[in-house]
Formats: structure tokens, sequence, C-alpha cells
């Protein structure tokens, strides 16, 4: 059987929370006709056929034989004013995996299709209740790892970058407006050439005559509009390198000659910086990772192992591996250890780091050396060459630790966004004017770059005196562009793509 597409409205259901033992699951259902086909399920049908939306009816759900399957809370929502904008219900029954299980195969049952993957967004997308942005956003939310990607995915789901993008088109459509009311003006009123001198020949309406002559001296009508757009939207294509890191996050490896402290300062990370997910145990890799927030930015930290010659062959295999863990780093903490100084082995390994050799397709990543046990051995003189920055902690004390994690969070802002770029406030509540707001996928990328291409290329063209007709087309590309980012133009193609992304219940 094919698979049924996005597009159609019958009513669907789906797990709206993962199976497994919790107090409570929630199914999801939608659609038209969806309250009733819910009540030929349901304990008290009449309640919920004569349920306002927005309120909650109590009783249980059963099987087409009439056995209770489970008892619920159905929270009903009548079209427009649900998710999807369709007729809904959830059901929050009880969490058990075969319960959860039972009561939506009763759905699937009594006539309701399983939704597909973000199926529920879709729907909600096609009946004007969110746009594309605030809809890439849910992913994003349900994906945040930190408190900082959360509130950064929220303000795109409040919708602030749909205004920001609108804010930007309307300019644009204004500029262009007046570029091909020129156009027509210009064609209709017989314009049918410019003199050398740039005025319009056999023309009886005076206006025209500035305009044609604007047009021959290769102005632009509303240039100004379509700088400052394009300003915008070159801002914005910055914000997405910032965006990216607190979505996706970093890898942090902490490398070092054994005994340095490696262990001691990934421990003392991971206790200091909040751990998202508990370590993963090195055995079969040769070395230990966890995710912390390092002040909101989602790192992987790896401890690697001890970077040395071994004979060991399987050691040697760990030390590999701790490696090729190196050269997809996006920061390395350099550990040496305070008792020993800086020994010449120190040394080779960071010039070794810092070489052109070791990162063959990329550039290198930033290092930050750390000399640890400053509480045993202060900070002694070292004989680096390359100026690199030395940070002195003790992993067992804690000394110089948020030092330490607020240089890695500026390294890795640094190292991923262009110059300039100014990281966005994040005290909640602050009001300054507009708020920034970033954009957080590829697809919004990608047509924020289409328009900038666009507009630069319009700006050329009225640089180097182009007609207007050659112009008008770039601007109207960078419009496309701008609804395509919220949807307004948008091809079926393009929408399951991006839908299917979603998890199942969404
Ligand atoms: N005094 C002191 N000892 C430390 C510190 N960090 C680590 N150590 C000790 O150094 C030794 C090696 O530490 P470890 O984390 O296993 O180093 P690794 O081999 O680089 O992973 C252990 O005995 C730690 O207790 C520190 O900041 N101060
Ligand atoms: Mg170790």
């Amino acid at each position: 059987m094919n698979r049924p597409s996005y597009g159609s409205d019958d009513p669907i259901a789906a797990h709206a929370t993962p199976l497994a033992e919790s107090a409570l699951a929630v199914i999801r259902s939608s659609g038209p006709g969806c309250i009733d086909l819910v009540a030929n399920l349901f304990s008290r049908p009449k309640a919920l056929r004569e349920a306002p939306g927005n309120t909650i009816v109590h009783g249980w759900i059963q099987n087409s034989r009439g056995e209770k399957v489970d008892e619920v809370l159905l929270s009903v929502f009548r079209s427009p004013r649900s998710y999807t904008g369709e007729d809904a219900v959830d059901i929050s029954c009880h969490g058990g995996i075969a319960t959860a299980r039972s009561v939506l195969q009763c759905l699937l049952d009594g006539g309701f299709r399983q939704a597909l993957p973000g199926e529920f967004t879709f729907r909600a997308f096609m009946n004007g209740k969110l746009d594309l942005t605030r809809s890439e956003s849910v992913v994003e939310l349900i994906e945040a790892k930190t408190d900082e990607s959360r509130r950064h995915a929220l303000d795109r789901l409040s919708g602030a970058l749909e205004s920001e993008i609108k804010a930007i088109k309307e300019e644009l459509v204004h500029a262009l407006a007046a570029t091909e009311l020129f156009l027509d003006y210009s064609e209709d009123d017989g314009v049918s050439g410019i003199a050398e001198d740039g005025l319009a020949l056999d023309s009886e309406n005076s206006d025209t005559i500035p305009m044609a002559a604007a047009e021959a001296a290769g102005l632009m009508p509303d240039r100004p509009r379509i700088e400052q757009a394009l300003r915008d939207l070159e801002t914005l294509a910055a914000s997405y390198r910032i965006e990216k890191l607190y979505r996706d996050g970093a890898l942090v490896a902490i490398a070092g000659r054994p005994n340095a402290g490696k262990s001691s300062l990934f421990n003392r990370l991971i206790k200091e910086e909040r751990s998202i997910v508990t370590d993963i145990p090195g055995t079969t890799r040769d070395y230990i990772e966890a995710w912390i927030s390092l002040e909101g930015i989602p790192v992987r930290l790896v401890d690697t192992a001890g970077l040395r010659h071994a004979e060991d062959p399987i050691e040697q295999m760990g030390v590999e591996r701790s490696r090729s863990i190196l050269q997809t780093a996006d920061l390395i903490l350099f550990l040496v250890d305070g008792k020993g100084g800086f020994q010449d082995a120190d040394i080779t390994l960071l010039q070794e780091y810092q070489s052109e050799a070791l990162w063959q397709n990329r550039r290198a990543p930033p290092i930050l050396v750390v000399w640890n046990k400053v509480d045993v051995a202060p900070l002694a003189e070292h004989g680096l060459r390359n100026a690199l920055p030395v940070f002195a902690v003790s992993a067992k004390t804690g000394i110089g630790i948020p030092e330490l994690a607020h240089a890695m969070k500026a390294a890795l802002e640094e190292n991923t966004a262009p110059a300039g770029l100014q990281q966005r406030s994040t005290v909640a509540g602050e009001s300054q004017g507009r708020a920034a707001v970033g954009i957080a996928s590829e697809r919004q990328k990608a047509l924020v770059d289409r328009a900038v291409a666009a507009l630069r290329e319009a700006l050329q063209l009225a640089d180097s005196h182009a007609p207007l007709d050659l112009i008008a087309p770039e601007l109207r590309d960078a419009v496309e562009a701008l609804g395509e980012i919220t949807g307004e133009v948008s091809t079926a193609e393009i929408l399951e793509t991006m839908f299917s992304r979603f998890c199942v219940g969404k």
C-alpha cells in the first residue's frame, strides 16, 4: 500500500509521549470527525460529543468489544482553536507501555490512521496556525539540549524570526513595487528610448523625464531601503553559526600527557557545568565522554586517552582513536601537569596540534593551554613561543575553573562566529528595541543566502547602470526567497522534506 502522504485530512492519531513506564502517557488525535470517532470508544459518548472546546472530560476508553481499556482524561479542542486547527482530542491515560499501546490501538481500530512524523505540525502549518519558521522551531524546542538553546527556539516559536523576515520582506516589496511601477509607467507612456544625456525622448509627461533620467543614471528607486534590507539579511545570515552552536553543540577534547589530570578536569567540569547526559564509559572507545551545558552551550566533553607512544597494541589503538577524536574537536584543552612543569614532550605535542599537517582539510581548532594542579604548583615560567594563553587551574580544588569555562565559551563562540558578530543578549526581560533573533535551520540559511546574493546582484547592476528591467527580477527573487522562509511560497516537496524530520506525534 502506498504511504499516505501529507496533505490528506483524514483523522490521525499517535503517541505524543515516549513509550516508557511513567505516570501518564498522552495519545493525540486530530481531524474532522475526530471527536465523534473518540466518542464511539468512550464510556460517556454524550458528554464528549457535547463538550465545548478547551475542556476536559473524564471516563473510560473501551475497545470494540466494549471492554474497558483504561481510565482517561480527554482534552477536547474544537476547530479552529487547537494546535492543528482541526477538531482534536488529547487522551491522557496511565503511562504503562501496554496501556498506551492499547489505547492507540483502539483508536486505529476505530477509524484513525497512524500519523506520519510531523503530521500534526504540518496540519497546523496548512491551517495557518504556524508559519514555517515557527514549525521548525517546534523541532528545535524538542531537541534543545540546554536552557539557552531552548530559549532561542522559543523566541522563534513565538514568531520573532517570522516577524523579522516579514519586516525585511515588506521593505523589499515596497522597493520592488516602486521599480515595477516605474517599468509599467515608462512602457505605458511610450518612453521608447533614452537620449544620450539621460532624458526620455518623445514623452509628453514631464514626470517620466526625471525617472527615465534616474534609470539612465543607474539609480534605482528606493535604493536605501534595499541597502538596509541587505544589511539586515547579512546580520541574519551571520547569526546562523552561533545558532547552530547552541543547537548542535560543540566537541571539546581534553588532551595532554598521562597524569596531567585530564580525568580529574573532566570530572570537575561535569560537576561544575551542568551535565546533560551521564558519562559514557570508554571501555569500547578508549575515551570517556559526557554532554555538559557550558554556560548554555551544549558541549560534548571528551577525556582522551593519554597521548603517548604506547608499546601495547591495544593501548596503541586507544591512542589512535583519541587522535581521531581530536581531528573533529572544536576546541582542545591541553593539560600540563603543574608538578612537572612544561616538558619537552608537552611542547612537541602542542607544536603537533598547531601544525597544519594534523588538520588537513580544516582550520586548526583553538587550543587552551591549562596549567593544572595550581593548588600545589604555582604557574611557573614557560617557554611557549607562540604566546598561547595559559590558564592556571586546580581540577582537584576547583581554583580557576569558572575562568576556564568562560574562556572555553568565548573560544567556541569566537571560532564559530564571524568577527564582529555580536552575541545576542541572554538576559531575560531585557527590552532594547527589536529583539535580536537568529536563523537556525540550513533551509532558512540557504534561503537567506539566496536573498542576499540577489540583492547584491541588484545593487551591482544598478551601479553599472543596468536598466531596471534587469534589476527587478533580482528583487523579485529576493522577495520570493523570503516568502519561502516563512512558507508563504512553498512546494509540496519542500514541505514533505521538512516535516518528515519531526518525530511521530508532533
Ligand atoms: N594536587 C592536585 N593533584 C591533582 C590535580 N588534578 C589531578 N591530580 C592528581 O593527579 C593524578 C593524575 O590525575 P588524572 O586525572 O588521573 O590524570 P590523567 O592521567 O591525565 O587522566 C591523580 O593522582 C590526581 O589526584 C590537581 O588539580 N591538584
Ligand atoms: Mg585519565
